[in-house]
């Protein structure tokens, strides 16, 4: 049986959408931020840097969320990867890596808003990491606008996973308003039978108490 380390809210949530969606059985190890356990040595050895996700697999451990979906596409559902020679492999690779481009930002903003005290937080970094996030969504927006229903045009892949589940979270931050094709395909995503079944999965709010985290006012 296949082992993903979880924890609600995170980067884990787009290998959870994935096996839902792939219809892959599987079982859950929940963690959670508080407390030192994602530190502690046993973790480490499954995890080297304390993160998740982690995928217990094939006999080893898979950890890089972008990894742990390009490996289960090619071992599991052929039909959610692009296969090298693929027409769309360029670009399933590209997007694949891109989510962690947004990701960088939702790190910061998360750690600005939800870990640190107000009186700790910078304005500057806020307003630079809003704008810097808002440019990585103008990139996917450009890609979308030719009508295509999902991020490769050939059909749903691994890549709505990866970097849907970052548009999910950018929401968060920014409002999605001034993208009608990003609003659009949010709306498609958390339309999809897998992605509900995955939130169900997901389990208690780990990092974000509100939908929607405004700049503070200077
Ligand atoms: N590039 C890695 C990043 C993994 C990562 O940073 N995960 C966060 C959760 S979203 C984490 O485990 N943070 C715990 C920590 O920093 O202690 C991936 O895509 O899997």
């Amino acid at each position: 049986m296949i082992t993903l380390h979880h924890a609600a809210q995170s980067r884990s949530f787009r290998i959870l959408w994935f096996l839902h969606e792939a219809d892959i059985p599987h079982r859950l190890e929940r963690h959670s931020f508080g407390g030192k356990a994602l530190r502690s040595p046993e973790f480490l050895a499954i995890s080297p840097a304390g993160r998740v996700p982690a995928l217990e697999i094939d006999g080893r451990v898979l950890f890089e969320s972008g990894a742990i979906l390009e490996y289960l596409s090619e071992t599991r559902a052929p039909a959610f990867g692009r296969a090298p020679g693929h027409a769309e492999r360029g670009d399933f690779l590209e997007w694949l890596h891109y989510g962690e481009t947004i990701a960088q930002h939702l790190a910061q903003l998360t750690f600005q808003q939800v870990v640190l005290r107000p009186d700790q937080r910078s304005l500057t970094v806020l307003k630079l990491e809003t704008l810097r996030l808002s440019r990585t969504l103008d990139g996917v927006a450009k890609a979308m606008d030719d009508g295509r229903e999902n991020l490769l045009p050939g059909g749903f892949s691994a890549v709505d996973c990866m970097v849907g589940s970052s548009l999910m979270i950018a929401r968060r931050f920014i409002a999605l308003d001034g993208w009608p094709v990003l609003t659009a395909w949010h709306d498609r995503l958390i339309a999809r039978p897998g992605y509900r079944a995955a939130l169900a999965q997901d389990g208690p709010p780990e990092l974000y108490q509100r939908d929607f985290y405004p700049l503070p006012q200077a």
